[in-house]
């Protein structure tokens, strides 16, 4: 029996603009001639093979945009048939990876597997970990990484499959068994795990990586660009020797490299990697160049079957936090007072400051989860100020049930750092909705964390059935429940006529026993000295309870932590409502009456009529 499979790696060099489709094209297909020749049965082409990486550059013309995606079946598309019927002519199968618009209009990041002896797609694979971000950076200068914009998370996993056709099969071993993955993905354990848990044998991953993108990294602006692709090079090699490694497969990497348009310099570096983690074979140029190994499967067995024998060794028990959990929950600081128990025995859920990601609560239980269904709300901050939403969570962590988990998302820039009218409104609004869209089929609701109606609640009721509630809505919700007159304690004296026509809006304006204003900007909550804004905001509360308010609500985001020295001033018959507590218990409890938003109304959504008009890609 061999298991040995000879396998290349098509390295694809610079691909400018202005490179017509059939130029290109006429170069994979010499790339695919020159493995064929060397004996080569599998060959793996890069990330968006067929065109220049255009997520570098921001691209406001749909057409243009458009031009750049596949459309319809690869294999057969005039774009891209050549290198399809090529394979099929030389018998060689094909990895490779192309921007796909599907025909529903989405848009993926996507690669497939054509099997030549049949003429078929044995395996699709769509990226899943999307770098970058949804908006260009305002530093003309830097390189761009705007997947986040034009491509959807992939939703098709990380699904291993046996190609038939290539090795020797036994009873025992069967066909040999691929992976794919693109770029970002490998540089992430969890993708490699997946894989390897199904016993994946060769791992093949395209990529387009940036050779100096300080921004995009978070790193000096001033590094060498040459020590920066270095470094880049180095990182690729660590995780795909690393990875292969510890899942004791071989991986094969092809990278899209050179100078695009003589100015954007991806780094090369393709390699086939051994399950021992060493390099068997890398590339020596930047240019179009193939490197190819003999890959003998039956050397994944001893990794397999010793140390990274998962069905020995894992011990899943553990690791329940790699599945429940995005963004970082750390461990409390040292003089932080201890968590709080709950009547039998165990912890209350705490959440963490967090940046557009996740914190989940831990549930500490002997027996696993302490209810089976838990709920996920995203406290969407629609500006771009950090602080205020780690206020969020810090204020609602002692107040959360064991079966809810709040996640803080900030949203990215360009949204403003703070909202102080409609300007801000809308910009954050659109900013925030364009991260959130995504990834809202992971949450059960939403709460919007901005004292205002704000844009975003409409926008996330059209897009989600999710129930959707902004903190001043909520907080009014409990003042109407808990007294008969509220009062609200403002900002500035411009968030006074906000909150008055947003209480109007609300048809409350018969309880509302004034709207006052502590002539403080958004972010002078923060910059002043506490005592002086505490002083403040006590002054103006009780100047509303002077007006006859029994309940107060604080109107703003960043008054949330403040509560404390309003409710000691007022006194305990009045009641301090924090909009933000209010809104996540109020949407906990619509989660646990399994209530949606209704969309025979104002809110159905408009992505049907964005589709008819050719505009889905918002
Ligand atoms: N194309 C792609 O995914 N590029 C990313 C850039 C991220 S910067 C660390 C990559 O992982 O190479």
């Amino acid at each position: 029996m061999t298991r040995t499979i000879r396998i290349a790696a098509a390295q694809v060099g610079a691909i400018n603009l202005t490179d017509t489709r059939e130029a290109t094209l006429a170069r994979l297909v010499r790339l695919l001639e020159n493995a064929a020749s060397q004996g080569a049965q599998v060959v793996l082409f890069p990330e968006c093979t067929f065109t220049t990486f255009f997520p570098r550059h921001f691209i406001a013309d749909e057409a243009e945009l458009e031009a750049f995606f596949e459309h319809g079946d690869i294999t057969t598309a005039e774009n891209t048939r050549a290198i399809f019927g090529k394979a099929k002519e030389l018998g060689v199968d094909v990895v490779i990876g192309f921007a796909e618009a599907t025909e529903g209009g989405e848009h993926y990041n996507t690669c497939v597997y054509y099997h030549a002896k049949s003429g078929s797609l044995l395996s699709k694979y769509r990226k899943v970990h999307l770098p970058g971000d949804y908006e260009p950076f305002p530093d003309p200068d830097a390189t761009n990484q705007l997947e986040k914009r034009y491509f959807k998370p992939g939703d098709l996993g990380f699904e291993a499959f046996r190609v038939p056709d290539l090795a020797d099969k036994t009873e025992e071993r069967g066909e040999p068994i691929f992976g794919m993955m693109i770029c970002n993905d490998r540089r992430w354990a969890e993708a490699w795990r997946v894989l390897g848990l199904q016993g994946v044998e060769v791992v093949f991953c395209g990529y387009n990586t940036t050779g100096f993108a300080p921004h995009l990294w978070g790193t000096s602006t001033k590094q060498d660009p040459q020590e920066a692709a270095d470094n880049a090079v180095f990182h690729h090699k660590l995780v795909m020797q690393a990875h292969s490694y510890t899942n004791a497969c071989f991986s094969i990497s092809a990278a899209r490299s050179g100078w695009d348009d003589g100015k954007h310099h991806l780094i090369a570096g393709s390699t086939i990697v051994g399950p021992d983690g060493k390099i068997i074979a890398e590339s020596k140029t930047e240019e179009d160049e193939v490197i190819l190994a003999d890959c003998d499967l039956e050397r994944c067995r001893a990794g397999k079957t010793r140390t990274f024998d998962f069905g020995r060794h894992r011990r899943v028990e553990h690791y329940e936090r790699m599945l429940k959990q995005a963004g970082v929950t750390e461990p409390p600081h040292l003089s932080s007072p201890p968590a709080k128990e709950t009547s039998n025995g165990e912890t209350n859920g705490y959440v963490n400051g967090v940046t557009n990601g996740a914190h989940d609560v831990p549930l500490r239980s002997v027996s696993g989860l302490a209810f089976n269904k838990t709920y996920k709300i995203l406290l969407c901050n629609p500006n771009a100020t950090e602080f205020m939403t780690n206020a969020c969570l810090e204020m609602v962590k002692p107040t959360l049930p064991p079966d809810v988990s709040v996640y803080g998302f900030t949203a990215p820039k360009p949204a403003p750092s703070a909202i102080e009218g409609n300007f801000d409104n809308i910009m954050s609004g659109a900013a925030a909705a364009r991260a959130i869209v995504p990834i809202a089929d992971q949450y059960d609701a939403f709460l919007v964390a901005c004292y205002s109606d704000h844009a975003l609640i409409r926008m996330l009721r059209e897009e989600t059935d999710k129930p959707v509630i902004g903190i001043m809505e909520a907080s009014l919700f409990a003042a109407r429940t808990l007294g008969s007159r509220f009062g609200i304690v403002a900002t500035s004296d411009r968030s006074v006529y906000m909150a008055q026509d947003a209480v109007r809006h609300y048809g409350m304006e018969s309880f509302c026993a004034g709207v006052r204003s502590c002539k403080l900007g958004v972010l002078e909550l923060e910059s002043k000295p506490e005592k002086e804004v505490l002083g403040i905001m006590c002054e103006v509360g009780k100047k509303l309870v002077e007006d006859g308010a029994d309940t107060l609500t604080l109107g703003c985001a960043g008054m949330t932590n403040m509560k404390k020295a309003v409710e000691a001033a007022v006194g305990e018959d009045v009641q301090v409502i924090d909009g933000v507590v209010a809104g996540v218990h109020h949407l906990a409890g619509l989660c646990r009456m399994g209530t949606r938003t209704a969309k025979r109304g104002l809110y159905k959504s408009s992505k049907e009529g964005r589709k008819q008009r050719g505009q889905d890609w918002y």
